[in-house]
């Protein structure tokens, strides 16, 4: 059995007891999080991890969780401030709190930052964000085999909010062979390099459950197809495509597009929203979609997508 999986479900059927956490996107109800982005499409849907086993909630300071004895759920939010410094500091409370329950290994970490694309003392603040980050994990012994899986995007009010799945034990942190790893990118995205893994895998049961950060339409270390949705979707396929396979090598097995249980598309402008809805129903027909608005951490990126994969 599985200790959590994650299912979009209609916002209404919470709160559910065995549910590890909720995250609901553009409005308020019955989460654990709410991550003010609006959802486009139907009727709104919240993001759960379901949980096999028993629940214990726990919080320490600003960080919020709960715990199944496999692995922990957990929350946190920093009013706005100087993003870096605020970053640094949530970053530091979750380290420390997740070490402290005994689930010290970050699997997968959801981190939206108002105003993503703006400028806060002369620097955009997704580099602020990122360097803070870097600062947290780094200056709290953090190898760079071990960062997690991430995606760091929009929303529409300031301050900095973060959800993650930790867990007892450590996950395989895994490269797409087609991209720069992140935290080996040169200085122009930002002076310190973004802390973050392609993907990381879990194996509980026999099945490996794949974490596959925020993809977009990067080769190498740089953007392609700036200003063209279409040929950045595409891209953007080929590179989850790329990185689920590599991630299924890893522990022996054959993956693809096919392994993608549920996925989460950010868009800029919600103008693409029909055009990409309909061409992800054609490439993810057995996956679960949602579809928010919101800014991508580089202002020339058009549509970041992210997900699980169960192989
Ligand atoms: C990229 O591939 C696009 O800073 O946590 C994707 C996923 C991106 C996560 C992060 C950034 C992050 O570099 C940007």
């Amino acid at each position: 059995m599985l200790p959590t999986w994650p299912e979009l479900v209609a916002v209404d059927t919470l709160p559910a007891d065995d549910v590890l956490g909720a995250v609901v996107f553009g409005s308020d109800r019955h989460a654990d999080l709410t991550v003010p982005m609006r959802q486009l499409g139907k009727a709104p849907l919240a993001e759960v991890w379901r949980s096999s086993l028993p629940i214990a909630r726990t919080r320490s300071g600003d960080v919020a969780m709960a715990a199944n004895g496999a692995v922990l759920f957990g929350t946190a939010t920093a009013e706005p401030g100087d993003t870096e410094c605020v970053t640094a500091k949530l970053y530091e409370q979750i380290v420390d709190a997740v070490r402290v329950a005994g689930y010290p290994y970050l699997l997968r970490v959801w981190n939206h930052v108002g105003s993503i694309n703006e400028t806060e003392h002369e620097i955009e603040r997704y580099k602020r964000f990122s360097a803070g980050r870097h600062e947290a994990l780094t200056g709290r012994g953090f190898a760079r085999e071990q960062f997690p899986a991430a995606s760091a995007v929009g929303m529409s009010q300031n301050g900095v909010r973060v959800y993650f799945i930790a867990s007892r034990s450590p996950g395989l942190q895994v490269e797409n062979p087609r991209q720069v790893a992140a935290y080996d990118y040169p200085p122009v995205y930002g002076s310190r390099s973004p802390s973050f893994a392609r993907a990381t895998v879990a194996q509980w049961d026999g099945v490996g459950m794949v974490f596959v950060a925020g993809t977009a339409s990067v080769v190498g270390h740089e953007t392609r197809h700036a200003g063209d949705i279409e040929a950045q979707l595409e891209e953007t396929l080929l590179n989850l495509e790329t990185i689920i396979a590599e991630a299924a090598s890893r522990i022996g097995r054959k993956g693809s597009l096919d392994h993608l249980s549920i996925a989460k598309t950010y868009i800029r402008n919600a103008s693409d929203y029909e055009m990409i809805a309909a061409r992800l129903r054609v490439a993810l027909p057995r996956t679960q979609l949602l579809f928010v608005e919101g800014d991508i951490c580089r202002r020339d990126l058009l549509v970041e997508i992210e997900g699980v994969a169960r192989i």
